[in-house]
């Protein structure tokens, strides 16, 4: 079957108007941003111009559909070597770059950006003898053409970005180079190996399922975004290269003053934004490409996963292992073993041969189950989806050799492969989703395998036709976006599922954006050394890229783990944004008491840490929600201008006051520990430790090196066996004082998407202590949740010397004052309160 030919059907098939609608609007703003550029001479473009466009591209806003969002006003356009360039400025301080790979640029849709409101900008362009000068109130751009050239300076006149003489070059697929500032540092990327600091490195931006574990090889989540930090580290851009296909980054690695950035295939489509700090870069990302939602607090708890629990008896079991052991644990995985001839969507009917009641089980004792859900259709006439997704056309991934949907072999044998990127597809995907899972009781979905990887070769064939937004593109071109897709379709199912929910979609392939949609583990690790060392490395490397959620199989998944090994994984695993252990088949056990007694209560003392810091940690993944700011922070995110920061890539803050140290080597039981400015108190010890410098630090098992910064009020509650387990009545402030004292605890009911209209708590602590006087006041910020809490308990930490007096809101209060602590309590009123203590 012809592809244009599946494609009118598909419109045909499309009931649904809306579809249709969008269809036109496309082809119709196609024609409308083609005249615009064409329209967009050299010439002084006068604000009158400007503001009719804006009234356009107003009406385009208002269309809801979620892969058009309304595009940037294009304000420059040229040709260059025969190919259409047009520069828009999406706002006072971010440009867009577009060049068309064959001639006039194609229809403008994204798969990343879904940033819809551009505020009105006002521009002024000017034509010079050999250039055009634009400027904003924050920039100025100079562009010159023929050939193409662009540089940026702030309105002080410093250089942000220039291109040299020559940006644009054209052979197989589009060149585009700028020139590197002397130390200037890159970060972000995604799943890419070493570097940390990507500066030196060249990469090839390809999604792979590699079993390797190369610490140079790529990875599952590849994400052509980066931050560029200045020298000294005030300052920084970020750009993003929207463009799924395959790209290759030379980050000063031939020439070390230039980066060059090679498109396989496509058109170029360049964001830069030049915005302040890196702060500000990472939170014009997720403003651009979407922010995670935040995940139901069932989702921060231990998670416990394995290849598989063949059976319901032994998932039976390992959940009263856990209870039996008083082990804390949230959440258990059913890998593909539970699935009938790991045909999607299906049970085993002898081994899991009754879902729901197994599910209610679990439930009652407070465990969610997620199950792993696979892209590969099996081909198998007297299966269900196989037969329905078969007779609909385009339904699945095609080969245009043959004319049939393309035939790869994973798991099930022979399959086919889903095209994701078809609204259809994904609604169907995601009502089976519900059927079959959701509606049985699963609770969150895993989805795996979707680079995609096939057992053939290495590489997904490229040849291999997708819908891509009517545009029948061969999917080496959008290969970046299969695991993207898939996790809408998982996404969106569960949205409409279960509408009031929030979601909890686990991926391991995922693109620009893939955090609206999704957490993402770093796949298939190893129960080695090295490979934890990875992927402490990956985790914080994905956290600049705008994917907070993240984390690695505890004790690593292929090969056998060692008890000494899931100790220290387990260590610093807990401070992990997702906690979860899981290992391969054929290893051995990997349970926290598959190691003996000491590791099991090193085990069992970290996870009940994680549980206690769990008001903590919401907190910190509320404000990832909010601005982009990772979970797990690399020290150059908090210290950016503290250059001993800028490389470090084995040590990381959770939130910006706890800062782990993990011990990465066999036999360690003490490390070097790098302190960047300020006090640092020991987790464990109390002892402090002033900063910048580095120190070594006793680390014996079962106490790694873990501090807080001095200022900080940590949140902390009791633990739990689950989320849920009791009603709290009381939080601990674990305050660890210094002039000033700052802190925020956010709370809501954890499960329901009630937060967006305004039902949460949100509490600021706000305070200092000088050597007679100590002062901390809670104060509510946002009352619309009432947590079960009916007192706060502070904790001092590091007091010497006897409190004299005690107040609370001006009333003497009592206080008990032991081993340099000093605690008062406080009931919770809902409303300010100051404590002071006078010693
Ligand atoms: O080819 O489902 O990364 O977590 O246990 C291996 C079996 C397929 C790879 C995943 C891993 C999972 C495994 N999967």
């Amino acid at each position: 079957m012809n592809t244009c030919y599946v494609f009118a059907t598909q419109l045909i098939r499309a009931r649904r108007s809306l579809q249709i609608t969008v269809a036109v609007l496309l082809s119709g703003w196609a024609i409308l941003s083609t005249s615009l550029g064409m329209g967009s001479t050299l010439t002084t473009t006068s604000k009158i111009a400007s503001s009719i466009r804006e009234s356009q591209l107003l009406t385009q806003n208002e269309e809801p559909e979620e892969t058009m969002p309304n595009k940037p006003l294009e304000i420059w356009s040229a040709i260059e070597d025969g190919h259409r360039v047009t520069l828009s400025l999406a706002d006072a301080h971010t440009l867009r770059l577009r060049v068309g790979a064959h001639g006039e640029l194609g229809k403008d849709v994204s798969y990343a950006v879904i940033r819809k409101r551009w505020p009105k900008t006002d521009y002024k362009l000017t034509q010079e003898t050999d250039h055009v000068r634009i400027e904003t109130s924050a920039l100025e751009i100079i562009v010159r053409s023929q050939p193409f050239a662009l540089r940026v300076h702030d309105r002080k006149g410093r250089v942000l970005f220039q291109s040299g003489k020559r940006a644009l070059s054209f052979g197989s697929g589009i060149t585009v180079t700028h020139k590197l500032e002397q130390k200037e540092s890159i970060y972000g990327m995604g799943e890419v190996g070493e570097l940390f600091d990507r500066r030196g490195g060249k990469y090839t931006l390809y999604n792979t399922d590699d079993f390797s574990r190369n610490v140079r090889q790529n990875f599952y989540c590849q994400i052509p975004f980066a931050i560029h930090l200045n020298a000294a580290g005030t300052r920084a851009w970020g750009m993003f290269i929207d463009n799924p296909g395959r790209q290759t980054w030379d980050l000063g690695f031939t020439n070390p003053d230039t980066a060059s950035y090679h498109l396989a295939t496509g058109d170029l489509d360049l964001w830069l934004w030049f915005n302040g700090d890196i702060r500000e870069t990472l939170r014009d990302w997720v403003e651009l490409t979407g922010r995670m939602e935040r995940p139901p607090l069932w989702g921060l708890g231990n998670q416990q996963s394995r290849w598989s629990y063949p059976t319901e008896k032994r998932v039976r079991e390992i959940a009263a292992e856990f209870r039996r052991r008083r082990i804390p644990c949230d959440v258990l995985y059913l890998d593909i073993d539970y699935m009938n001839g790991y045909r999607v969507f299906t049970w085993h009917p002898q081994n899991f041969p009754n879902p729901e009641a197994l599910l209610r089980d679990l439930h009652r004792d407070g465990f969610r189950v997620v199950t792993i859900v696979d892209p590969g259709v099996k081909i198998d006439p007297d299966y269900p989806v196989y037969k329905e997704f078969a007779q609909q056309p385009g339904f699945f991934c095609m080969d245009p050799a043959t004319s049939q949907p393309f035939v790869g072999r994973v798991w099930p044998g022979e399959t086919h492969f889903p095209d994701f990127t078809r609204p259809n597809v994904r609604e169907r995907w995601g009502e089976l989703q519900d059927q079959t899972l959701v509606a049985k009781g699963v609770d969150g979905i895993w989805n795996d395998m979707n680079e995609p990887h096939t057992f053939d070769a290495k590489e997904f064939p490229g040849h291999v036709l997708q819908y891509d937004f009517g545009r029948n593109r061969p999917h080496s071109e959008i290969h970046q976006i299969y695991g993207l897709t898939m996790a809408q379709a998982s996404w969106e199912g569960f949205r409409r599922a279960r509408p009031d929910d929030r979601p909890f979609i686990i991926t391991r392939s995922g693109w620009a954006g893939v955090q609206r949609y999704a957490l993402m583990w770093t796949g298939d690790n190893q129960s080695t050394w090295a490979s934890m060392i990875l992927d402490l490395q990956l985790n914080l490397s994905m956290g600049l890229s705008g994917i907070a959620f993240v984390g690695c199989d505890i004790g690593g998944f292929a090969f056998d783990c060692t008890p000494e090994l899931y100790a220290r994984w387990i260590e610093w695993g807990v401070f992990q944004p997702f906690c979860r252990t899981h290992s391969a088949k054929g290893t051995r056990d990997q349970e926290p008491w598959s190691f003996g007694s000491e590791v099991e209560n090193i085990a069992r003392k970290m996870i009940e840490l994680r549980m206690q810091l769990l008001p903590y940690l919401y907190t910190v993944f509320v404000t990832a929600a909010e601005t982009g700011a990772p979970i797990n922070r690399p020290l150059v995110y908090e210290f950016p201008s503290d250059t001993n920061c800028r490389t470090i890539a084995d040590q990381f803050l959770v939130g910006d006051a706890i800062l782990v140290a993990p011990v990465l080597f066999s036999g360690a039981d003490r490390r070097m520990v790098y302190f960047p400015a300020g006090k640092w108190v020991h987790w464990w010890t109390g002892a402090t430790f002033t900063g910048p410098d580095y120190q070594i630090v006793e680390a014996p098992l079962g106490q790694p090196a873990v501090f807080v910064r001095a200022g900080s009020v940590i949140p902390m509650q009791e633990s739990q066996q689950y989320v849920g387990e009791k009603q709290i009545h009381e939080t601990a402030l674990e305050v660890f004082p210094a002039t000033e004292i700052h802190g925020l605890l956010v709370e809501d009911d954890g499960v329901s998407r009630a937060y967006l209209d305004g039902k949460e708590r949100r509490t600021v602590f706000e305070g200092g202590m000088d050597e007679k006087h100590f002062r901390l006041t809670l104060r509510p910020e946002k009352t619309g949740y009432m947590p079960a809490r009916k007192q706060w308990r502070i904790r001092v930490h590091g007091v010497s010397q006897k409190p004299q007096q005690v107040s609370v809101d001006g009333k003497s209060a009592p206080v008990l004052w032991h081993n340099e602590l000093c605690e008062v309590v406080v009931p919770d009123s809902g409303k300010m309160t100051t404590v002071e203590i006078q010693f």
